[in-house]
């Protein structure tokens, strides 16, 4: 990042002072002499001047491939190609990184004669798909997805089931090599458990990876029944990552007017990850140069979510039958996951900004397109304009406002998405969002949310203070540091009901 337009494009940026609210610390923390890697030899890729490495126990750059900066490496054959085995930050010694999956919360346990005791309750829960649209849907202790069990390889673990659905059920342990009888396979294994009643589930963990729980009743499944089940391994996979992330996609069938899934549908309208819908979902926030861990779940009931991310390129590590050997893995910027398949991936975040990270589906990459009321209806529109000239596409007016092409009920209009101020400071109210573009949830619907990569700073100013942030503060930022700021422009308003003001 030696060219001039960065330069003085951050001297331009400091001396209009336009962002007060985001602190400058990076301004203090330009190198004062060249940084060189582990081994004494000057980087091939140049660190940007507003990054220090305090770090002395990991590199800067490993064989041609750069933590700070987009880089592939020297040898598709060696070890740290495409970032494949530069570590994180966190060191083997202090363990796995806890996993997060946002949105959702974590299931405690108690020790109890030996085991790690859970409590799952199978119930109707609501859950606030997007900001005021609570559906009612089928889940585990009030959440859909259910609470996340984690554990670690060689725990035996007790599970007690309490039925509070109006039906019986019976809960499956996805991928686990348990004995017959705690499979949860009604009625081939045990019988269903009735409204009311409770079953225990109790077996030894000896494996490791990315496993999870859901009813095995299918018409239940479409209700949203699953949650994750987490195990680490004994021995902290090599390299160690800062970050591990858990998203489980699916998809409903919600009628205008109605809050209830339609579990025989085959074309669905409202998806969801981790339980919301964009642009409520809550995005990845990582510090610059961390190693990341997503692991991807598709619990939709029939179809498939080609997983993109944007701006960086991955090695998919492990489906959900066990971590890859290294020799196997696949680099890769978007993974395929089919019903019940779990995939995760890792990659070193060298490319700062906000990037959209999200289902490669259209008919996933916003909620209602769907044949009955999708958003192909153009109001007063025929193909005579197009046909007419060709060459120039005719401006088509797509008022919103346009009573006729609303459907009550029904949270984004058929052209765009319809928010109102209280939905808005919803969106808005989390800290994980604050300095991105002022209409940036236009872009977020759907199976969709973002990965944003911040240099430590912005990263502490985001998520370790309650400093108020200025809409684009953190991305102007990051243009200013990384980017060509004298191109760059602001977003000039908010969205407002589908239409930029
Ligand atoms: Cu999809």
């Amino acid at each position: 990042m030696a060219d001039h337009s960065h330069q003085s494009g951050r001297r331009e940026f400091l001396k209009q002072g336009t962002l007060a609210a985001v602190a400058l610390s990076a301004g203090k923390a330009v190198a004062e002499e060249p940084i060189e890697n582990n081994n004494g030899q000057k980087l091939l890729h140049p660190l940007p001047t507003s990054i220090q490495h305090p770090y002395k126990h990991v590199g800067i750059e490993y064989d041609g491939f750069s933590r700070y900066v987009p880089s592939r490496g020297n040898d598709p054959d060696g070890n740290y190609y495409l970032g494949k085995l530069v570590p994180g930050f966190r060191k083997a010694e202090d363990g796995p990184a806890p996993f997060e999956a946002p949105d959702l919360k974590k299931l405690p346990w108690e020790m109890k004669n030996g085991a790690k005791e859970f409590h799952l309750v199978a119930q109707q829960v609501e859950r606030e798909f997007l900001p005021g649209y609570k559906m009612v849907v089928w889940g585990f202790n009030g959440s859909m997805p259910g609470p996340t069990i984690e554990v670690n390889q060689g725990d035996r673990v007790r599970i007690v089931v309490h039925n509070d659905l109006p039906e019986a059920t019976s809960v499956h342990w996805h991928g686990f090599e348990l004995p017959v009888q705690q499979d949860g396979a009604a009625t081939l294994t045990q019988n269903m458990i009735p409204p009311g009643q409770e079953f225990v589930y109790e077996f030894d963990v000896h494996e490791e990876g990315t496993f999870y729980y859901h009813t095995h009743v299918a018409m239940q499944e479409t209700m949203g029944m699953v949650g994750w089940f987490i195990v680490h391994p004994r021995k902290v996979f090599d390299p160690p990552v800062d970050r591990d992330i858990g998203l489980i996609f699916q998809n409903f069938a919600i009628l205008p007017n109605q809050v209830v899934n339609d579990s025989w549908s085959m074309d669905w309208n409202w998806h969801t990850i981790n339980g919301r819908s964009g642009p409520y979902t809550t995005p990845l926030v990582v510090r610059h140069g961390e190693r990341v861990r997503v692991r991807l779940l598709d619990f939709a009931p029939v179809q498939h979510h080609p997983i993109h991310l944007h701006g960086h390129t991955f090695w998919v590590t492990g489906h959900e039958g066990a971590r890859i050997p290294k020799s196997a893995w696949i680099p890769r910027n978007t993974e395929l996951i089919a019903v019940a398949q779990s995939s995760s991936f890792e990659f070193i975040a060298n490319n700062p900004g906000d990037w959209m990270f999200h289902c490669h589906m259209t008919h996933h990459m916003m909620n209602h397109m769907v044949q009955h009321v999708g958003p192909r209806m153009r109001d007063q529109q025929s193909v005579d304009e197009y046909l007419q000239n060709i060459d120039v596409r005719p401006e088509i007016s797509i008022p919103n406002t346009d009573s006729s092409l609303q459907t009550p009920g029904y949270p984004q209009g058929m052209k765009g998405m319809s928010m109102s101020e209280d939905f808005m400071k919803q969106i808005w109210s989390r800290r994980e969002v604050q300095g991105m573009r002022a209409n940036w949830p236009e872009s977020v619907k759907g199976l969709m949310t973002t990965l944003r990569v911040l240099p430590k700073d912005l990263y502490h100013k985001v998520m370790e203070t309650e400093e108020p942030i200025e809409k684009g503060g953190i991305f102007a930022e990051i243009v200013n540091r990384f980017g060509t700021p004298g191109s760059y422009k602001k977003a000039t308003m908010e969205m407002k009901r589908g239409k930029n003001e």
